[in-house]
């Protein structure tokens, strides 16, 4: 046995002192040896982004084993949305888990997963009757969406598109659009998925005005003459694309996708795993251009951190799958449903919706006025508190990874957790949590800034 290197209990949550503070370099020297010791335990698949360890979190920080305290702008991949170590979320879990851990909801049902699959037949858009069923991971939500659409329509067809990212199991790779590093050397993968070409407005060739309606006649189209239309169980779309980039399709693209499906009896499905629970200024970012899918995805910021996913929809979808064709031992575990309904109250008593809303009216200006300043900046887009950069040699389209990873790494040294993204690297993309003060945030400009004045 190894000693732990940090044991001094750390409360988490918003009562952390909410500043950004240095004491060491980054990693410091407790992170550098938890590293080799992480090196030499841990499988190299699995990467790491800033290798400092953490001992607490909360608000807008992230506190590390050498006493730091970076400000967070990645959630841990838009998921503590309401905060780590949201008070809420920490006291349902304590309760759940001091009550009973785990029965199996197939063995012995609690009301919990009943709340939370209420709770999403509510919130989820359209105003007509749905059904939930919960999971662990979004990969496993989307996978259970597609057996969902192909056991309604008896069809086996899916359409997805370029940049898409949908999880790491074989179905989900399949469905992904990057293969570094998500799908090399891991084939071969299952059949009947179909790429289509992604309403992508910063590359679109007859510029972004055009992207939306042009990008949705060739799909359509592509779909009508290559697929046939009667063999399509699903179209299959992130609203806001989230590690391909934070692609925001262009207007009207989702809209006519969506309605060319329910013409043809396709079911749309809104992969929501990243972009939902106030996330983008809505609760889901289908609602943005009014756009009701069939079926929802939505993991992530679901729990406040604890795993969880779903699949929500038109309650005569869901019900196809017959009795016993959806589940899986931990699948809407009792802690993780618990976290989830202190995560929902969260969102709702705190305004988090709003909050997201007025993050982006801090951030967007600021990093519009960066692109001013900094000709590596090509594109600056996203919605609420989903925003990025993406990064090109100046003057053109050629995505710039090198300067991207350069700025990341800088504003890491800085104190800030920022994340990359984009099927080029080439995306700087920014996840406060919600609850971040607004001195912090803007603090965590002042430092992207000064990362782009030194590196560019
Ligand atoms: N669908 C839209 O964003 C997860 C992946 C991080 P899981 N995105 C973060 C990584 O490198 O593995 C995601 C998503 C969308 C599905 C998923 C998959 O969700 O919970 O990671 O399985």
């Amino acid at each position: 046995m190894t000693e732990a290197i940090d044991a001094r209990p750390l409360v988490g949550g918003p009562d952390l002192p909410q500043v950004r503070r240095l004491v060491t370099s980054i990693p410091g020297p407790r992170s550098v040896e938890l590293f080799a010791r992480r090196n030499a335990a841990v499988a190299r698949g699995v990467s790491t982004t800033l290798p400092v360890f953490v001992t607490a979190a909360g608000g807008g920080v992230v506190v590390d084993v050498d006493g730091n305290s970076l400000i967070d702008l990645g959630s841990g991949i838009a998921v503590v949305s309401v905060g780590n170590a949201a008070p809420r979320v920490v006291a349902a879990v304590a309760d759940q888990a001091a009550a009973f851990t785990h029965t199996c909801f197939m063995v012995t049902p609690y009301e919990g997963y009943v709340a939370v699959c209420e709770k999403l037949n509510s919130l989820t858009p359209g105003d007509f009757l749905k059904k939930s069923a919960l999971f662990n991971s979004g990969a496993e939500a989307v996978e259970n969406a597609v057996k969902i659409a192909r056991a309604f329509t008896g069809r086996s067809a899916v359409v997805v598109f370029d940049h898409a990212y949908h999880g790491r199991t074989n179905l989900t790779m399949a469905l992904t659009a990057k293969n570094m590093p998500y799908k090399h050397s891991f084939g071969p993968f299952a059949p009947e998925i179909y790429r289509m070409p992604m309403a992508y407005p910063f590359r679109w060739p007859t510029g972004a005005a055009n992207c939306g309606p042009e990008a949705a006649s060739l799909v359509i189209a592509e779909m009508t003459s290559q697929l046939g239309v009667d063999n399509i169980a699903a179209v299959l779309i992130e609203p806001i694309q989230g590690e391909g980039g934070f692609i925001v399709p262009g207007a009207g693209f989702l809209p006519a996708l969506s309605e060319f499906c329910k013409a043809n009896g396709i079911v749309f499905v809104a992969d929501e795993i990243q972009t939902g629970f106030a996330r983008t200024g809505a609760m889901f970012a289908s609602s943005h251009e009014g756009v009701v899918p069939d079926l929802v995805t939505t993991a992530k910021g679901i729990a406040g951190g604890l795993p969880l996913s779903a699949v929500t929809g038109r309650a005569d979808i869901m019900d196809a799958a017959h009795v016993g064709g959806l589940g899986g031992t931990y699948g809407g575990n009792p802690v993780a449903c618990a976290a989830a309904l202190g995560a929902i109250r969260t969102i709702e008593e705190l305004d988090l919706v709003g909050r997201a809303r007025h993050i982006e009216s801090l951030m967007l200006p600021r990093l519009q006025e960066m692109a001013g300043k900094f000709a590596c900046i090509g594109d600056v887009r996203g919605r609420g508190a989903m925003l990025a950069v993406e990064i090109v040699v100046p003057g053109g389209l050629e995505p710039d990874a090198a300067t991207t990873v350069a700025v990341a790494k800088a504003c890491h040294a800085a104190g800030v957790v920022v994340l990359t993204a984009g099927t080029y690297g080439n995306v700087l993309r920014f996840l406060p949590p919600l609850v971040i003060p607004d001195e912090l945030l803007l603090e965590a400009l002042d430092v992207l800034e000064e990362a782009f004045a030194t590196v560019t």
